[in-house]
């Protein structure tokens, strides 16, 4: 789908742990990622506008469960607190798992990027975030973020690394949020994703069909 553009995207909702998740309404994109990564300013970035998702230098800034309506609704960006925030207190900590671990398991996910910082190697959590990826069977793409802090020749290579030292295939699309390298990349993997979605909905009507 080469033609596939943001045209806009708006704040739907926020969701903790004793609130309800909007009605399910078709795609869900969800960015999983440690705190302080990138995964708000990835949002604003693809979205053309700085102010959508609150972002901080400081990390755990995001806490709840926030979605963005996309063109209108045809589809919904998810923005999720992050992990490893060690300052965090202990309780909260703990409702981080449960509120993310909820969000995974619901079901509702069409797809999850995820976030890691093209400078470092991934961490312990990053791991069992990627674990828990592959074992609730979410497709998944890797975005490398902060791209625009590593020398251009270095990045797909620095990007591959930290992909297959995560334990998964080694390829992620190097990202800044700063020169929106990667942003084309990215766009056409969402273009794909909705593609992927409206024919697998179509086979599920004619399978339907023929049933019936
Ligand atoms: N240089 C550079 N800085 C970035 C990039 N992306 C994000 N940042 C900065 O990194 C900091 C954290 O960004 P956020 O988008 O708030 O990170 P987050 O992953 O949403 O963090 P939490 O909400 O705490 O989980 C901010 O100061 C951003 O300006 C990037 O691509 N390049
Ligand atoms: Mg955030």
């Amino acid at each position: 789908m080469s033609d596939f553009r943001i045209k806009n995207a708006a704040f739907e909702t926020s969701v903790g742990l004793s609130s309800n998740y909007p009605e399910l309404n078709g795609v869900e994109i969800a960015m999983v990622g440690k705190s302080n990564v990138g995964k708000s300013s990835l949002i604003n970035s693809l979205c053309n506008n700085s102010k959508l998702a609150k972002t901080s230098a400081s990390p755990g800034k995001t806490r709840l469960i926030n979605f963005f309506k996309i063109n209108g609704g045809e589809f919904r960006l998810i923005d999720l607190p992050g992990y490893g925030f060690a300052k965090a207190p202990k309780s909260e900590q703990a409702s981080w798992g449960e509120l993310i671990e909820r969000y995974l398991s619901s079901g509702r996910l069409t797809h999850i990027f995820m976030l890691i910082d093209i400078r470092h190697e991934p961490t312990m959590e990053d791991k069992q975030m990627f674990k828990w990826i592959i074992y609730y069977g979410i497709p998944f793409t890797l975005i490398a973020t902060k791209s625009d802090k590593i020398s251009k020749s270095k990045r797909q290579q620095s990007a591959n690394l930290c992909a297959k030292q995560l334990g998964a295939p080694p390829f992620a699309i190097p990202y800044s949020s700063e020169n929106a390298e990667g942003k084309e990349a990215v766009i056409k993997r969402i273009g794909d994703i909705l593609e992927d979605y409206k024919n697998a909905e179509s086979e599920n009507q004619e399978n339907n069909n023929i049933d019936n």
